[in-house]
């Protein structure tokens, strides 16, 4: 199967107050703003070569409004238009955004919204093209250079897998399989990475987290100093998931939204070969939690 998507591209997270949204995101998580407009702000990564990958949108409710994948060429985006019109999944097609050319838009069976799109504003990463240094030395707080991923909830979550992995041709890494032998948790990506979004049990609609990637395991733990520095809510970490094998520390915006650090590692080289690593149900906690083997109730109960 070809490769159409070439990553999360950006995702648009509902804040209670823009301006105390982005103390965090921007001082804490050390995200650079491109752009505000009216009641919207945008934000990337200082290793992101578009003009963003997070959305912050100010709002009286909390969540995350859509992901959108990019795909690698404008022509994989006329082939998903073709698919969803095969499968006859209702989509609807959206001329323009901001810094942002046509995308097409579907709702997943559990109630996310997805985009597609091709063309965004090409701004290059914040190094100069022309002998760089590997990282910029003045970043704020933990100066993550990327998002990685998003995880959503979903009621019925074996048809929501199903339909990332029918409708986007998304290839699982990972699943979790009930007795039955269908996945309930899925970890989904098309490039060579654990995932772009997961999906696990839990309400419809729900966002659990967004997650930018650091380099290494230590930089989970700098990224821990840095959110006791800041007084910054931490929910869980550090640790490591059994699932992806990748390590992490979980924590909250100002108004609850979650948000992982996520220390990307090289056990997904782009293998076309590769076989979904299975886990089961009784092995959920270990999965999830390495380290403790049991999952914290108010990492499955908080969703926003
Ligand atoms: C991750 C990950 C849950 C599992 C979360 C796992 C919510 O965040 O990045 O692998 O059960
Ligand atoms: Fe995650």
């Amino acid at each position: 199967m070809p490769y159409r998507l070439s990553r999360l591209g950006y995702i648009e997270v509902r804040v209670l107050d823009l301006d105390d949204a982005l103390q965090h995101y921007v001082n804490v998580l050390g995200l650079i703003v491109t752009g505000r407009e009216g009641r919207r702000a945008y934000l990337k990564g200082w290793d992101e070569k578009h003009a963003y990958s997070l959305i912050l949108t100010e709002s009286d409710t909390l969540g995350m409004e859509r992901m959108a994948f990019r795909t690698v060429s404008p022509e994989d985006l006329e082939y998903y238009k073709d698919r969803l019109k095969k499968l006859n999944v209702p989509f609807a097609t959206i001329e323009s955004d901001y810094k942002r050319g046509e995308a097409i838009r579907a709702e997943t069976p559990s109630g996310h919204t997805v985009e597609l799109y091709y063309t965004m504003e090409y701004t290059g990463n914040v190094l100069p093209d022309v002998n760089p240094p590997p990282w910029p030395m003045d970043l704020k707080g933990i100066g993550v250079p990327r998002l990685d991923h998003c995880l959503v909830t979903a009621a019925d979550p074996t048809k929501t897998i199903r339909w990332f992995e029918n409708v986007l041709e998304l290839r699982p890494s990972e699943y979790v399989l009930n007795g039955s032998g269908d996945p309930i948790a899925a970890w989904l990506w098309q490039r060579p990475a654990p995932h772009d979004v997961a999906v696990v049990p839990g309400p419809d609609a729900k966002f659990h987290h967004c997650a930018f990637a650091v380099e290494t395991p230590e930089q989970v733990f700098r990224a821990c100093d840095i959110l006791a520095m800041t007084k910054t809510k931490i929910d869980y970490g550090p640790s490591r998931h059994g699932i992806t094998r990748g390590t992490t520390v979980y924590f909250f915006d100002p108004f609850g939204n979650r948000n992982e650090t996520f220390g990307v590692h090289s056990a997904y080289q782009l293998d076309p070969d590769h076989k979904p690593i299975c886990w089961t149900e009784d092995a959920l906690g270990q999965g999830v939690f390495y380290y403790e083997r049991e999952i914290i109730e108010s990492f499955l109960s908080v969703v926003t």
